[in-house]
């Protein structure tokens, strides 16, 4: 590691971008506002409202439709940089398909984008973080391979109408979430149950559609407006039980969930890793299945896909113990990894029952990065922690301040090439199916009140102190 005084150890580098980050179905409300079409998450909450644990909705949520000024007005006193936010297809495009653009969710955008700028702040698009139009839900859904081409039509509106002030792009969030929505009927929307099967379709065609869409910019708009593409993943930090178990976290690693999408996209090699292509072949056989339960890229398309990045997006949030065994269904992608994954109890934990403190685990999983595929830009689009609400949030101020002083070592001492910061989340908002129970955001958010006051937490004006001097404050540094 780099040789680095104590103050500088503390201090974000020069040029790293700092900001927030939320999601349009958690924030935005308007669900049926001014031509917005219905997405999964409409028909889960209206449909199936005992899926979420306090049976409520996004219907209002922060009402940031209506409130969007006041979300700018917050990130502009932290200081805040960035501001990593998603666009809500069905809002562009009411029925998923690009032959009908709903004129009233382009200006929406357009005024936030305006008023991003106006002040100083960078946007940042995620182009789908879960909503996808209910229409597109009724061919299938992701597991369907034609929407590596909807989304493609998809996006290229998006660069028409936004690109040239939007720089910075981000096509899918978390997939390896969104793939689970597939494997259980009572998941995450759509909330079907198709384990080890509709799960692995869903990364065939999200990898798919992202090379689509970071070649249709290079082709038809890179040029002129010079922005940057990735993809955000999340992955938790798996530490061995015991030697003896090494592999086995190796195989959580690559083999189950982050390199399913890295692996194509930031490898050398591209395609699958080779442990996921023989453990499922392999398991499918023995199960039964003629064919296999992974779908197989032509050699085209791993060398399409390979290389589609500019940066790599990535969500930290906790780490798990991971050990050598057996256990989950037949099929499932949890059997498929061999592996058998608890959490440490000693752990400090937070309000949602996966989330544990694990700040070191930050650092191993930035190095495992940097390693695995030649240590590419990161950005850090999403970390945050959960409580049952508060203005007195000391448990997320110290979150905070424990895994940037990390990630800060991981960029000093590792050198792993870290390029910004978005917190998640800029406000309190529907926490999918544990609806407004699990509080992450630094502002508070009263959804009793119809214009959803918002007021900073503790954790808001540590995150302040500490964008406006780009350092850690001492009292936080041992
Ligand atoms: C992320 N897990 O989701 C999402 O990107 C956000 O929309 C969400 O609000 C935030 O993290 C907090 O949950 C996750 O079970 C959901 O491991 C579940 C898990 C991880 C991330």
């Amino acid at each position: 590691g780099a040789d680095v005084d104590n103050e500088t150890l503390v201090t974000f580098p020069d040029g790293f971008l700092l900001g927030a980050a939320t999601a349009s179905y958690q924030i935005e409300g308007g669900w049926d506002a001014d031509g917005k079409g219905v997405n999964i998450w409409d028909t889960l909450t209206h449909e199936r409202p005992h899926l979420v644990v306090d049976q409520s909705s996004g219907d209002v949520a922060d009402d940031s439709y209506h409130h969007y000024t006041e979300d700018v007005k917050l990130l502009k006193d932290m200081g805040a940089q960035v501001y990593r936010f998603s666009i809500s297809w069905a809002r562009i495009l009411p029925d998923g398909h690009d032959n009908k653009v709903n004129q009233a969710g382009i200006d929406y955008y357009n005024n936030l984008i305006n008023l991003l700028l106006d002040n100083g702040i960078q946007p940042m698009v995620t182009m789908y973080h879960w909503d996808l139009p209910q229409k597109l839900q009724d061919l299938g859904g992701w597991p369907n391979r034609v929407l590596a081409t909807y989304s493609e039509n998809y996006a290229r509106v998006l660069f028409k109408n936004f690109g040239d002030r939007v720089k910075l792009w981000l096509t899918f969030n978390e997939p390896l979430t969104f793939m689970d929505a597939y494997t259980s009927d009572t998941g995450m929307a759509p909330s079907i149950n198709a384990p080890g099967i509709a799960d692995y379709l869903t990364a065939h065609t999200v990898i798919l559609a992202h090379a689509n869409i970071y070649r249709m910019y290079e082709r038809e708009f890179k040029e002129q407006q010079q922005g940057k593409i990735g993809i955000a993943l999340n992955i938790h930090w798996c530490e061995p039980v015991s030697s003896g178990d090494v592999a086995a976290c190796d195989r959580y690693l690559p083999g189950r969930p982050l390199e399913i999408f890295a692996h194509p996209i930031f490898s050398e090699e591209g395609d699958y890793p080779s442990v996921v292509k023989e453990r499922v072949d392999a398991i499918s056989a023995e199960e039964g299945f003629t064919t296999s339960r992974l779908p197989k890229f032509t050699s085209e398309e791993v060398n399409f896909t390979k290389g589609t990045y500019d940066f790599l997006g990535y969500n930290y949030y906790t780490a798990v113990m991971g050990q050598e065994g057996v256990e989950g269904e037949s099929p499932s992608r949890t059997r498929d990894s061999g592996m058998i994954q608890f959490q440490d109890p000693n752990w400090p934990g937070s309000a949602s029952s996966w989330l544990k403190v694990v700040p070191w685990g930050f650092r191993k999983l930035l190095n495992w990065i940097a390693n695995q595929y030649g240590n590419p830009p990161i950005f850090i689009t999403e970390n945050g922690f959960s409580d049952y609400g508060g203005l007195n949030d000391t448990n997320r101020v110290l979150y905070y301040t424990e895994h940037l002083k990390e990630m800060l070592k991981a960029i000093h001492i590792d050198e792993v090439n870290v390029i910004g910061y978005t917190a998640w989340s800029l406000v309190d908002n529907f926490e999918w199916l544990r609806g407004y129970t699990e509080r992450y955001g630094i502002h508070e958010v009263n959804f009793i009140d119809p214009s959803r006051p918002r007021t900073p937490k503790e954790s808001a004006k540590v995150l302040t102190e500490i964008y406006q001097t780009r350092k850690i404050p001492d009292r936080f540094v041992d």
